[in-house]
């Protein structure tokens, strides 16, 4: 039998705990475990709880199957999980990422790991031969955001993983903004995907995590290895709420696709948004792309809304959507990236790329739709 989505979701790396049956995967609240004999852990692995945990073991298995991988690696936040995927080059090596991904990401690369040697190339990656213009002898990875955040550029999977592979590097796949639930980049091709499991994965806007899950079990050793010897790991609590959390991806994710799209279309309708930015809009110039590769279009909407007051006035009288950074939770956010998510990117390339002070981003929730779209029309009066 091979499960489909909804079954993996609940079932996929829960097993009954062996000792009592517990139903429910226990929060194994400890930083070491007892030996039997020196040298001996038990299960041959338990032996401290960086090292392995068996709340964390769950939820690597419950993703590795949801993105269709093999092997899951858990990470104490999103960024973590990149920054020790990186960790596998060595400086002078070089990276081709995607020119829009998290802002976050982007101050990773320039101002921390750039310093210790490692070299970077920022790319549009909407078209795929700007990535293979971009590569170079020591390329050992692409890293791509789709769709990204918050433009919602799309990139071709198929196509930036034979550009990748041709050159002897990996493809990386930051599928945040999608969750597995609409997107399984592995299946496109990709080597590597990547999360913050602080979104959609969790839900529910209460933990800060990273998850990356790979098919090849030589990557999975080295970043099990990398994952033990930087230390970013998850506490067992977070592990054991993400799982919870992902038992009902694939409810929340009906609804916040359905959501997503309801309010993309009031919005295209409104005399005062300039711009609606959504895949699963026909409007958006890669929406065939996106339907190609996606099986929904997430709860992510960008509006242009012309000017940073209007950005001020519309963000700040929304009573459903509460004026934060992060995104995928249940409830609504709003959120202005210029001022907020993407302020570490320089200023010429945000503009650039339209994350201009008039954009706004909106998290659209799992709420009552046609309350959303009242909240909205009452902000922009
Ligand atoms: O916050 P953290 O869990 O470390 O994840 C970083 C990260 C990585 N990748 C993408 C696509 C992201 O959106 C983020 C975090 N983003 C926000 C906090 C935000 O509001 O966009």
């Amino acid at each position: 039998m091979s499960p489909r989505f909804d079954t993996l979701a609940i079932h996929a790396g829960v097993e009954p705990e062996p000792v009592t049956g517990a139903v429910m995967t226990p929060i194994f609240q400890t930083s070491t475990y007892a030996q039997p004999a020196l040298a001996e852990p038990k299960g041959g692995r338990f032996d401290y709880g960086r090292t392995a945990n068996p709340t964390r073991d769950a939820l690597e298995a419950s993703i590795a199957a949801l993105e269709s991988g093999k092997h899951g690696v858990a990470f104490a936040s999103g960024l973590s999980a990149i920054e020790t995927l990186l960790k596998r080059l060595s400086a002078g090596d070089h990276v081709v990422s995607e020119e829009n991904t998290y802002g976050g990401t982007t101050r990773l690369f320039t101002k921390v790991l750039a310093r210790l040697g490692l070299e970077f190339t920022f790319v549009d990656t909407r078209d795929p031969a700007n990535i293979a213009a971009a590569i170079r002898p020591r390329t050992k990875l692409v890293h791509v955001e789709t769709p990204t955040n918050p433009m919602m550029r799309i990139c071709d999977l198929r196509a930036a993983a034979e550009i990748a592979h041709a050159a002897g590097a990996l493809l990386s796949v930051d599928n945040t903004y999608a969750s597995p639930y609409n997107q399984r980049p592995l299946e496109l091709g990709a080597d590597v995907v990547v999360h913050s499991s602080t979104k959609y994965v969790n839900g529910h806007s209460d933990l800060i995590g990273g998850l990356v899950v790979v098919r090849d079990d030589a990557l999975a050793e080295e970043l099990r290895y990398l994952q033990n010897a930087s230390g970013a790991v998850p506490g067992p609590m977070d592990c054991f709420l993400t799982l919870r959390g992902i038992k009902t991806l694939h409810l929340r994710m009906g609804r916040h696709n359905a959501n997503g799209l309801t309010v993309a279309r009031f919005l295209a309708a409104h005399p005062r948004v300039d711009r609606v930015i959504y895949p699963g809009l026909a409007s958006h110039p890669q929406h065939t792309l996106a339907a190609r590769q996606m099986s929904g279009f997430t709860g992510m909407v960008a509006v242009d809304v012309g000017t940073l007051a209007r950005a001020k006035a519309l963000s700040e009288s929304l009573e459903y959507f509460a004026l934060a950074e992060s995104l995928g939770g249940v409830e609504s956010l709003v959120s202005v990236p210029a001022l907020m998510t993407h302020a570490a990117v320089p200023e010429d390339r945000r503009t650039a790329m339209g994350v201009t002070p008039g954009l706004v981003r909106l998290s659209v929730g799992i709420e009552a739709a046609d309350d959303l779209l009242e909240d909205l029309a009452r902000a922009l009066g």
